[in-house]
């Protein structure tokens, strides 16, 4: 019998598989056939899985056909100015659909971030600007092309597509680059001109004269800061991590089985690792938690009011796409123990693809106990160990490097973890002058203040899609005859019913927190099950309400965000916030003001950290990690985590 090829690939793949090297090429070409005359103009931004309608995949556990594959490419003529999406069916690979988006930016793009550089670094004005400041070696500098918000006049996406260079200059080849920023000065580049509109220079403030390199080697030198002359420390010994038997968990292509979670792992160019179809088997159920969990935007806005610094307004997602900026993982570097990986596939702007090897790291680590209980009066006791799966991906946006983790956890727990790292956006002042709006981290170097928000889009699933959202903020009563000595409270409840009152600030002193029930399933005790979601890290801008800043991401001025559920609502500054003067995304997905009562609905949540630098953050950052969790709340009607099994090691348990 005769074996049609792509029979076989269509075996192969579930219809929520990220896009396959192969698949990436075969969208471009249909999109270069498609586009005839204009084909060598187009540049490929983005190309993606075009997931189906969650129906189709909903149905697919039932038996339900498999739906057809597509691709969603986002396109862009740079010679017409035009931004195009185009859909392309892999079915038979053509396109679909070919709709161009008037008056948008799509996002930078790799070749441009690259092309940028060169074009600087050969510009008269800007060679002049470091003459003034003693540099004769331009191949030390390193101009990194932050994005360029539209917060001046005429840089909004009708007047071109620019990007803001900032310089830096290494004091030899190989050493850490940003412990040598240029103050002052600031180039602009309209990238379809490839040209320097403008270079501004407010003037000579001296470059920093110390290195601030942090390999084994270089920590010994006494001109580092800091130094260490005795090297790397010699009394640590080995920690090893041994699971002879393998890890508890299993993958089958993209789908992953642990314990009793079952999901599946995706990953796109804009919004890196995706986790699809979150469920826990619950007995002979499998019960659904979220349908699709992503990291939906960044936001790093400056403190600093310094004309190298108040321009430093970065949506990291939107305007650069973190799956594209992802890393290679190393077995005992980046994760510990016994290791599981997959590739990210994205394309590149001819669009080809790159494969990313080993971008998502796959392991179970020892979190501690899961409970513990000693009899005092009998010495009977019974404790647990706590086991996590990890599923993570480290991205590097320029100067810094954001690493992302998703655990879950035996008890039911979701956690979502940010852990920020790197090295600061720094600055450098003049001498013996101290930084208002920022912190001293190494002679004539300073770190501006600065806030880290991340929106996380879960778009839940809590035992099916009929969901709704509660509020719930622990209550005193006041005195009274039901609370005769004044101790009495209550957890008040308040049901968010449309998605302008589901627009929640945090109050992490008062408990709040919030809770997604599905009140058409009940746990065994009568309880409709939910989950709770609870903030550990949730931060208040800092920038003024009614500022540029603020408009650009919306999305902070709140922490909870509850939307009907819409497939194209995925992001939290909408499609194509690069140069936007925002208000898209949440803003606008919340103002039809959808009712949300026991619906398909989305919950969005922003949190951060407010980082005023400390010198300790020199000249490599530690990690700070920022995140929050999702709780089972009667999810289940008792500890879900009791059978978890005695340590074999301890004799207490059994
Ligand atoms: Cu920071």
């Amino acid at each position: 019998m005769a074996i049609v090829p792509s029979e076989r690939v269509r075996q192969r793949t579930h219809p929520l598989d990220p896009l396959d090297a192969s698949e990436i090429r075969r969208v471009a070409a249909a999109v270069r056939r498609h586009a005839g005359a204009i084909a060598d103009r187009l540049r490929f931004v983005y190309v993606s899985l075009r997931e189906p309608p969650k129906a189709a995949v909903l149905a697919l556990g039932d038996g339900g056909p498999a739906p057809d594959r597509e691709a969603r490419a986002v396109l862009h003529d740079r010679a017409a100015r035009r931004t195009i999406e185009a859909v392309v069916s892999l079915e038979d690979d053509t396109v679909t659909s070919w709709q161009e988006v008037p008056g948008v930016q799509p996002p930078v793009m790799m070749e441009e971030f690259l092309g940028t550089e060169e074009l600087v670094r050969a510009d008269p004005r800007w060679q002049a600007a470091m003459r003034q400041r003693g540099v004769e070696d331009f191949s030390l500098c390193m101009i990194d092309p932050w994005s360029c918000p539209p917060v001046a006049a005429g840089l909004g996406p009708e007047d071109g597509r620019f990007l803001m260079p900032l310089t830096w200059v290494r004091s030899g080849p190989g050493d850490n680059g940003y412990a040598r920023p240029v103050e002052g000065l600031v180039v602009f580049v309209d990238l379809y001109r490839m040209a320097v509109t403008a270079v501004e220079d407010h003037g000579v403030v001296p470059l920093p004269g110390h290195s601030a390199n942090y390999s084994a080697e270089a920590i010994r030198e006494p001109g580092n800061a800091p130094s260490f002359p005795g090297g790397s420390r010699t009394d640590v010994r080995p920690l090893d991590i041994a699971q002879p038997d393998g890890p508890s968990f299993t993958l089958h292509g993209h789908h992953l089985q642990w314990q009793k979670w079952d999901l599946r792992i995706g990953f796109t160019p804009r919004e890196g690792l995706v986790l699809h179809q979150i469920s826990y088997t619950d007995g002979d159920r499998l019960r659904p938690v979220i349908y699709r969990a992503s990291l939906s935007e960044m936001f790093v806005p400056y403190g600093d009011p310094a004309p190298t610094h108040y321009r430093k307004l970065v949506l990291d997602e939107g305007e650069y796409g973190v799956g594209m900026l992802t890393n290679s993982l190393e077995l005992g570097c980046d994760c510990l123990g016994e290791i599981r990986y997959l590739d990210g596939v994205v394309n590149d702007n001819d669009g080809g693809a790159i494969v990313i090897p080993n971008a998502i790291c796959l392991h179970e680590e020892d979190a501690g106990i899961a409970w513990k209980h000693t009899d005092f009066r009998t010495g009977y006791t019974e404790v647990r160990r706590m086991r996590r799966m990890v599923i993570s991906s480290i991205v590097t946006v320029g100067n810094y490097e954001y690493a992302y983790y998703w655990y879950l956890y035996q008890d039911g727990m979701v956690q979502y973890e940010v852990k920020l790292t790197g090295v600061i956006s720094t600055g450098a002042l003049p001498p013996a002058t101290a930084p208002a709006h920022g912190t001293v981290v190494a002679p004539g170097v300073y770190g501006p203040h600065h806030q880290h928000f991340f929106n996380v889009r879960l778009d839940m699933a809590v035992d099916g899609t009929a969901n709704r959202v509660y509020e719930v903020e622990p209550t005193p009563l006041g005195p009274g005859p039901g609370n005769p000595v004044g101790n009495a409270w209550t957890a008040r409840e308040t049901l968010l019913r449309s998605e302008q009152e589901a627009r929640r600030r945090a109050d992490p002193v008062a408990g709040r927190y919030w809770k997604i029930v599905n009140a058409g399933s009940r746990n065994a005790l009568g309880q409709a099950v939910a989950y709770r979601l609870v903030s550990g890290d949730a931060v208040a801008p800092l920038y003024h309400p009614g500022s540029p800043v603020a408009r650009r991401a919306g999305f902070t001025a709140y922490h909870l965000w509850v939307t009907a559920y819409e497939p194209g609502e995925l992001h939290a500054t909408g499609d194509y916030p690069n140069q936007a003067e925002g208000g898209g995304g949440l803003p606008a997905y919340a103002a039809r003001d959808r009712p949300l009562v026991d619906t398909d609905l989305v919950v969005w949540f922003t949190f951060g950290t407010t980082h005023v630098v400390r010198p300790e953050d020199w000249p490599v950052m530690p990690v700070n990690p920022v995140g929050f969790k999702l709780v089972p709340s009667g999810f289940f009607a008792g500890n879900p985590a009791l059978d978890n099994p005695p340590p074999a090691s301890c004799h207490h348990s059994g």
